[in-house]
């Protein structure tokens, strides 16, 4: 029997600073219930879709966030995203910020099944941007200040029929990313992001953000013979511009669907699993083929190191 997940990336536009998180759940539900109706099995939220990118602003002392962070999950405000998800049947992954009780912070998402069971959490790997302040740029990205880099690396968790992984937005754009799950025969990679569109360290990329947000999602599904989920929080959020186009991405590299707007947009694919086997046990039989023997350097070098 074809093994098939009806996936459904619920993209979200802007979330305001004084947006409540009982606003935000209820932006979700209304996403979630209309993925129910058209008989999605597995919805997908960005990266931190509980709240505005808080990133963005510079405090001295990073608990003047904590207004930000998620203490427990399911919490009071997030029980009815749980409780609604179980009733519909429909399972979703969601990004957070997590703070935990030894006080670490993490950009978090976190797989939920269809009967509301939390399968498991994926924390952030990839920290981009930067730790202390730097007001020349128009706005800041100061995830290094907000989060600590996990060391709990990538994951697959068996749920949904599939072979399911989770990443966050800045992870895309590394390859070790999708074969380190590619590895673990990953069949679907959940990937929320926030991107603006504006690059302060070099503007010249701003033009090509779209072009960049696609090329490696798709190098990275094609790859590893994996069903990629791309979903955004676009729009313009507090006066930063972000990358919406969102999409749902085959095991061929192929786009099957992919957002318009730049606002909360459902949209959704049917995702054969078995799809992902017309790679990984052909061009991309990495049993066959691959050479880990001569990538030595990948996993023992870090930066740079020129040949004489
Ligand atoms: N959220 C996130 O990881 N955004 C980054 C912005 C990079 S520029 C600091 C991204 O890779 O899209």
């Amino acid at each position: 029997m074809t093994r098939s997940v009806r996936v459904g990336a619920a993209q979200l536009g802007p979330i305001s600073k004084d947006e409540t998180r009982t606003q935000v759940v209820d932006r979700l539900l209304r996403l979630l219930a209309e993925a129910a109706s058209k008989g999605v099995e597995l919805v997908v939220y960005p990266e931190l879709a509980l709240t505005t990118f808080f990133p963005r602003w510079y405090t001295e002392d990073i608990s003047g966030h904590d207004h930000y962070y998620e203490t427990e999950m399911p919490g009071p405000q997030t029980q009815p995203l749980f409780d609604e998800a179980k009733r519909l049947g429909v399972g979703f992954a969601l990004g957070y910020a997590e703070l935990t009780s030894e006080g670490e912070r993490f950009n978090t998402t976190i797989l939920v099944e269809r009967d509301g069971t939390i399968v498991g959490h994926y924390r952030k790997v990839h920290i981009p941007g930067h730790a202390d302040d730097e007001p020349w740029r128009p706005f800041q990205h100061l995830e290094r200040r907000y989060f600590q880099e996990s060391n709990e690396g990538f994951s697959t968790w068996n749920a949904f029929g599939g072979v399911m992984g989770m990443a966050t937005c800045n992870d895309r754009r590394w390859p070790e990313t999708y074969r380190e799950m590619g590895l673990q025969g990953v069949e679907m990679i959940m990937i929320g992001y926030n991107t603006p569109i504006h690059y302060a360290p070099d503007p010249g990329q701003n033009a090509l953000q779209g072009f960049h947000n696609h090329l490696c999602m798709q190098a990275g599904a094609y790859q590893n013979g994996t069903w990629v989920i791309g979903v955004a929080k676009g729009g313009t959020e507090e006066g930063v511009e972000s990358l919406a186009q969102s999409a749902i991405i085959a095991p061929s590299g192929q786009i099957v669907a992919q957002a318009v707007t730049t606002a909360d947009e459902l949209i959704v694919a049917d995702a054969n699993l078995d799809w992902c086997s017309h790679y990984k046990d052909t061009l991309f039989n990495f049993e066959t083929y691959r050479r880990p023997e001569v990538y030595q350097r990948i996993t023992n070098q870090k930066g740079v190191i020129l040949n004489d």
